[in-house]
């Protein structure tokens, strides 16, 4: 494989730095009419909305492209410890406002378009954004390249260039309907091809013995079929820095001996087959949140990307002549969950196989170049894949783990004698009928740190998980609480707020969140608490004119916009949110509350079920149901509104998180690792109601009790409940206010009576995330809510408070904290 420039530059010019067009408006014209005329081939007077925006598109990422190759050379010049992000989702996010806000082009382009007569908003929204992700995890690391590059940290993030994201969700009469997410199809301006760095990746095939140096007897992976990975780069553009940093995305094509080998005796459709069977490993993002399948394409996705990954980095972007030895001093693989986790015997593979090393040298190394984040507390959702389908995808890394675990459990016998028990418990494979290999074991057995996502999480992983971990090896265990980028989820998403703030105190807090403390006295300030109400205002505004866009419903003014927007899962329980919502409307249907006292409310969900999950595609249908009832009901005096807009993604969070007042942060403690909506929320000034769960913990103590609506179990009752034997059925006997919202939906109310019953009768006989057990005190909190509500000036000044004290969620302090603990750490 070609790793560098096959004829060395000649030209006198060719080692100069790359030159950006002038920054004027004028030079943004010609360059953006050269773009139109050149690249796309029509003239302004003729050309579509997407012409301009590809041609704006590519002519921002000119400017950045200087930046990008700075960098890089920089890099060179100076090289210093490298983060490589394995990652197997980004959710990006629309790129042309983020390039344009970091690369400080946004004053240019808005008066180079008005003198072209180019509706700039218009533009804007043509971009579809690379859904390349499911939720929060996805998210997270779009949020942390961001943050790595505005600190100027060297970082490479790998992933996968899935063809299809995350779905587009659609209703059909109240029921969730799956549309493929063809992101690509009008253009890709953001990305570019590099097939000079393409990775052949291997699959299948038998191990063999040989005998290598002196004799000694070695092992040898001779694989049966392979595909072709091909790096498609981004730029990750820092914050007002010139700093450019590289998201690379693997896609898979097939190879030419893949064609000639295995399938093309003579026979052009079966080589056309296997190039179709090839690409199927990056053809579309699995779409289940928190919850894998144990699906054979996920695991080649899996080692796809991170063998092309490693591979890249080792045999591509390391010097020719690097001594191995030295590896973990130049790079640490942060692996986002155990997705990316097959890359540790990989490393191993190339290591011992590839390299000729010696057992020892090779656990050396790779022992000191991983970090390892895990996400979840859910049992359901770490991955374990059976022995089996490792054997026959990848039989030598079988081997390795083998090979790994050997080792591992000999070293926990030594430390634990006769404690079979433990052995049995910490093995990576799970032995039984089926046995499995255990990623986050393997994980844990190799990485130089282990982390959760929160405070309260990471001492869960401690204390439950990863108990027999965490005692033999307590040193390896930390904390990294999530965080957000303040640039796309403020200064972009935010315009009126953000330049409230920088009336206030300047714009230093935008790379410095923590100085956003310096607007708590203008809390005690009637005339900012007014200017801030009208900054919500504005952008109430801004998002109902985009839903009408949309064609959704419209948002009622002067009403509490009360938002839950987070994947649909039963143990974040949107169930509970709309029990509170049916029982108020039961309370005035049935006369218990005049609608009068009905604070007006619009409760708004976003939320995207993973296709197979029923429950929670049930759920969906019922909240829909329940909205079309509510909202044409004239007994509630348009008082209780009900709205979910489909399709929620980051363009629609960035409309709704700047408008919303109530932030619903209600998973069954103990089940939320983090959470970093509930983050966005509160930077954003929205009162939290929540449990103590995920961040929300650390959230409360930085706003202070008096600007949080807390309610519910806490984890340690929860497990307390748990084991004592949890009767919901109870529960909503005891509970006439309760019993009556659930009667309300089983009995048909809002439709489709069968599922109404089937999905009460559920949550009456196992309510798996105790929704009824914590329905009381969630609806004694809401009644804070709506007192809170009515005083105005309480209310502003609280949400001022969220918004001054939440500078700890910034992912500039995740970074921060990853560096000082994990990516610094020089450990065994
Ligand atoms: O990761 C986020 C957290 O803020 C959330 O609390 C957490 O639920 C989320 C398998 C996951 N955990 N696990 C996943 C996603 C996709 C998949 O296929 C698991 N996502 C989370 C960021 O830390």
């Amino acid at each position: 494989r070609a790793t560098g420039p096959q004829f060395p530059p000649t030209h006198h010019l060719a080692d100069q730095p790359a030159v950006a067009p002038a920054r004027d408006v004028d030079t943004f014209v010609q360059e953006f009419l050269e773009e139109l005329n050149f690249g796309q081939g029509v003239p302004l007077d003729r050309s579509t909305i997407n012409h301009q925006y590809l041609a704006l598109a590519s002519t921002v990422r000119s400017y950045l492209m200087a930046d990008w190759l700075a960098t890089a050379a920089r890099r060179r010049a100076h090289p210093a410890k490298m983060v490589g992000y394995l990652s197997a989702e980004y959710l990006l996010g629309r790129q042309l406002g983020n390039a344009l806000l970091n690369s400080d082009l946004e004053g240019i382009v808005e008066e180079a378009m008005r003198q072209l007569g180019i509706d700039l908003a218009a533009v804007r929204a043509q971009e579809v954004e690379p859904g390349l992700g499911n939720g929060g995890l996805g998210r997270l690391a779009a949020c942390f390249v961001d943050s790595l590059a505005t600190m100027d940290v060297s970082c490479i993030g790998y992933g996968i260039r899935y063809e299809y994201g995350i779905f587009r969700q659609t209703f059909v009469e109240g029921r969730q309907v799956e549309v493929p997410d063809t992101w690509l199809a009008l253009g890709a301006p953001w990305e570019f091809r590099n097939p000079e760095r393409a990775v052949q990746v291997d699959f299948g095939g038998s191990v063999e013995s040989y005998a290598g140096d002196q004799g000694r007897p070695r092992r040898r992976w001779r694989p049966d079929w392979n595909v072709l990975a091909v790096p498609y780069n981004y730029m990750v553009p820092g914050y007002h820095n010139g700093v450019a940093n590289t998201l690379r995305l693997w896609s898979a094509e097939a190879t030419r001996a893949f064609d000639l080998q295995i399938f093309n005796h003579g026979d052009y459709a079966e080589a056309v087959r296997a190039q179709t069977f090839a690409e199927n490993i990056s053809k579309v993002l699995y779409p289940e949140d928190s919850t894998p399948q144990g699906k054979e394409l996920r695991l080649q996705q899996q080692y796809f990307f991170v063998a092309a990954s490693i591979g890249d980095y080792l045999h591509g972007t390391l010097p020719e002549d690097f001594d191995l030895a030295r590896l973990p001093e130049q790079i640490i693989f942060q692996l986002n969950d155990t997705h990316p986790v097959i890359g540790i015997p990989e490393l191993m593979r190339l290591l011992l196989d590839v390299h000729g090393m010696e057992w020892d040298q090779a656990w050396a190394i790779t022992s000191r170049c991983f970090a390892y984040t895990c996400h979840t507390l859910l049992p359901e959702a770490l991955e374990v894949w059976p022995v089996s389908l490792v054997e026959r995808l990848l039989p030598r890394h079988m081997e390795i783990i083998f090979e790994i675990n050997d080792r591992f459990l000999a070293a926990v016998r030594a430390q634990f004698p006769g404690d079979d028990d433990r052995v049995r418990r910490m093995s990576i494979i799970a032995e039984g009928g089926d046995r499995g290999v255990r990623m986050a074991h393997l994980a844990t057995v190799a990485a130089v740190r282990v982390n959760g996502v929160a405070e309260l999480h990471s001492q869960l992983l401690r204390d439950k998980v990863l108990v027999d971990f965490a005692q033999l090896w307590p040193e390896k265990f930390t904390n990294v609480t999530n965080g957000v980028t303040p640039r796309r989820f403020l200064v972009s998403a935010n315009p009126p707020l953000t330049s409230l703030i920088n009336d206030a105190i300047g714009g230093g807090w935008i790379t410095d969140l923590e100085r956003l403390r310096e607007l708590e006295p203008y809390a005690e300030d009637p005339v900012f608490r007014e200017r801030f109400r009208s900054a919500k205002r504005a952008n109430k505004d801004h998002l109902n004119s985009t839903l009408l866009a949309a064609g959704t419903a419209q948002l009622p003014a002067d009403h509490m916009l009360d938002v839950m927007v987070k994947r649909l899962h039963e143990y974040k329980r949107q169930m509970l949110k709309l029990l509170h919502i049916v029982s108020t409307y039961e309370g005035v249907l049935s006369g218990r509350v005049p609608a009068e006292q009905v604070t007006p409310r619009t409760c708004l969900f976003g939320a995207k079920a993973a296709p197979g999950y029923a429950t929670a595609k049930e759920t969906i249908y019922l909240i829909n149901r329940v909205a079309s009832v509510i909202n044409s009901d004239p007994k509630l005096d348009g008082r209780l509104f009900v709205a979910f807009p489909p399709n929620y993604n980051v363009t629609l969070a960035q409309r709704l998180i700047p408008a919303a007042d109530l932030s619903e942060q209600i998973s069954l403690a103990g089940k939320e690792a983090s959470g970093t909506g509930n983050m966005k929320l509160a930077l954003n000034g929205a009162l939290t109601i929540g449990t103590d769960d995920g961040a929300n913990v650390e959230i409360r103590k930085l706003v202070g009790d008096d600007n949080f609506f807390l309610f519910g179990m806490r984890e340690p009752e929860v497990a307390e409940l748990q084991s004592r034997g949890y009767h919901p059925g109870e529960v909503y006997a005891s509970n006439p206010v309760l019993k009556s919202a659930i009667d309300l939906i089983a009995s048909g109310h809002f439709g489709d009576r069968g599922a109404s019953q089937a999905l009460m009768g559920d949550l009456v006989g196992n309510d798996r995330f105790m929704a009824l057990a914590d329905f009381q005190a969630y609806v004694d909190a809401q009644a804070q809510v709506d007192a809170k509500f009515a005083d105005t000036e309480a209310w502003t000044r609280s949400a001022i408070l969220n918004v001054a004290r939440s500078g700890y969620f910034s992912s500039d302090r995740s970074m921060r904290d990853y560096l000082d603990r994990i990516w610094g750490a020089q450990v065994h």
